[in-house]
Parts: structure tokens; C-alpha cells; sequence
């Protein structure tokens, strides 16, 4: 059978290091705080946590909590124009709470793959 138990029974669709920073929180322009996560997409959420001495940490068990969340049903993703940020690659993530996000990394490999997931689990959870 193809059927794997994930350890956690909550597989996960993506992972990896992203440089990430809100923007906006509620609607309302916060400073900006660049931070490396580690980030997990697991369905329609987006979970980031603190990169701990460099190595890859992983939810479920006991090191490392999310340090937030983010609901990605009803967001958008864009390619942020130049003036959002001095830095390459970077994507604009909108939520419907107005907590905004960019999220960035200089492998554009990397950040295309995350453009292009991220979309389409919006568009895949768009009607919830
Ligand atoms: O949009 P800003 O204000 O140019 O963003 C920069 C600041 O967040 C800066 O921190 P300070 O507010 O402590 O100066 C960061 O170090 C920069 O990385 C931010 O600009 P970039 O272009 O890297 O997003």
C-alpha cells in the first residue's frame, strides 16, 4: 500500500528555512523584523518557528513551539514590488485578518517553489 502514518498523523507539504517579517498586523504597519524560520506548510496553515542554533528543529515534538501561524484561507500571495523591500525574491503574503508577511530567501529556486505552493493552497482551500 502507498499509505504511510505520518509520526505526527498531520503530514506536512512543505518545510524549510525562510527568512521572514510581518508588516502589517490587523491592518496596521508594524516595524519590520527580518528572522530566519524555520517554516512548515501543513494544509491551509502556515507554522514558523525560531531557527535554534542554526539546525533544523521540527514541531510535534517537545524543543520547538510555532512562533506564529497563519491561516492561509482567504490570503494572497504577490511578488512584493521593490519599494516593500531592498532585498531579492521576496513575496508579499496577505491574510484576510490584515496580518501581512514577506517572506524571502536568495535561492530563487527555493522561493518559487514556496511562490507557487503557497498559491496554490490558497486557491485549493479558496472555497472554505
Ligand atoms: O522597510 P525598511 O524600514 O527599510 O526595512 C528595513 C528595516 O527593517 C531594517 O531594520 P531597522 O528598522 O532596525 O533599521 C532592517 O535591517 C532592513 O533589513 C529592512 O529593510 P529590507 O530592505 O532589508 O527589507
Amino acid at each position: 500500500s502507498a499509505y504511510v502514518q505520518e509520526p505526527n498523523d498531520k503530514p506536512s507539504e512543505k518545510c524549510g528555512v525562510l527568512n521572514v517579517t510581518k508588516i502589517t498586523e490587523f491592518g496596521k504597519k508594524v516595524r519590520k523584523s527580518w528572522t530566519s524560520s524555520w517554516t512548515v506548510l501543513q494544509g491551509h496553515t502556515l507554522l514558523f518557528a525560531k531557527e535554534k542554533g542554526g539546525g533544523s528543529s521540527w514541531f510535534g515534538g517537545s524543543q520547538t513551539k510555532p512562533e506564529f501561524t497563519v491561516d492561509l484561507r482567504g490570503g494572497s500571495v504577490e511578488w512584493a514590488s521593490k519599494d516593500k523591500s531592498s532585498k531579492k525574491h521576496v513575496v508579499e503574503l496577505k491574510t484576510r485578518h490584515g496580518t501581512d508577511l514577506l517572506i524571502q530567501w536568495d535561492t530563487d529556486t527555493i522561493i518559487n517553489d514556496w511562490y507557487r505552493v503557497l498559491q496554490e493552497t490558497i486557491i485549493t482551500h479558496a472555497w472554505e
